[in-house]
């Protein structure tokens, strides 16, 4: 499902559908602001804008009309990264592969830079972050600086993920009981734009 071209209604719909996932997102936000600041919105305006300060209420988060004075309510990297699972999710799923492949499982993924726990891409922790707030897969790969190879060989993992080809995935050596994992993991990205 592509999420370009939105209509008002749809984009309600996206917000509704991801309250959760937003409600994570601004108490993680939120929090360092408030130990700042000791400053806590009511909860039927929970997230505060950084700049302005101003409380508004969820719906108006990522609804194509900015509501806070710098418009950071509609930043692409927060409603990017409200769409998909939560950083610490992601980074646990990463963590759960190389615990049972070895530290140099992610290169089959990621290239040769993920060798030895995703060293040179800034660690398991930098990579979830940037899969979580990349709008695309370019964005992904200009994030963590991949070279345009892996970056290739990463997309035709996706878009075999995509076509339904599991055998992609067993060709990497993810195994049986770890498909269904890694396939839902990739396609809520591929359903959140990662391949537009
Ligand atoms: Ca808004």
């Amino acid at each position: 499902m592509k999420v370009s071209g939105t209509s008002a209604i749809f984009t309600s719909f996206l917000v509704i559908v991801d309250a959760l996932d937003l409600r994570r997102l601004y108490e993680q936000l939120n929090k360092r602001e408030e130990r700042m600041l000791d400053i806590k919105c009511e909860a039927f305006e929970p997230f505060r804008c950084p700049v302005d300060g101003r409380c508004i209420s969820i719906q108006y988060l990522c609804d194509g009309a900015p509501d806070c004075e710098d418009g950071y309510d509609e930043d692409p990297r927060l409603c990017t990264a409200a769409r998909r699972p939560p950083v610490e999710e992601t980074a646990s799923f990463l963590n759960s592969l190389l615990a049972s492949h070895g530290p140099n499982y992610l290169e089959k993924l990621f290239g040769s830079k993920a060798r030895h726990r995703l060293r040179d891409l800034g660690g398991v922790d930098q990579v979830a972050i940037a899969l979580s707030e990349s709008q695309t897969i370019e964005d992904f790969g200009n994030a963590l600086n991949l070279q345009r190879s892996d970056l290739e060989h990463l997309r035709s993992v996706f878009l075999a993920v995509e076509n339904g080809d599991i055998g992609m995935l067993k060709s990497l050596g993810i195994k049986d009981s770890e498909l269904g994992d890694v396939k839902f993991f990739l396609e809520k990205l591929v359903n959140t734009g990662f391949l537009d």
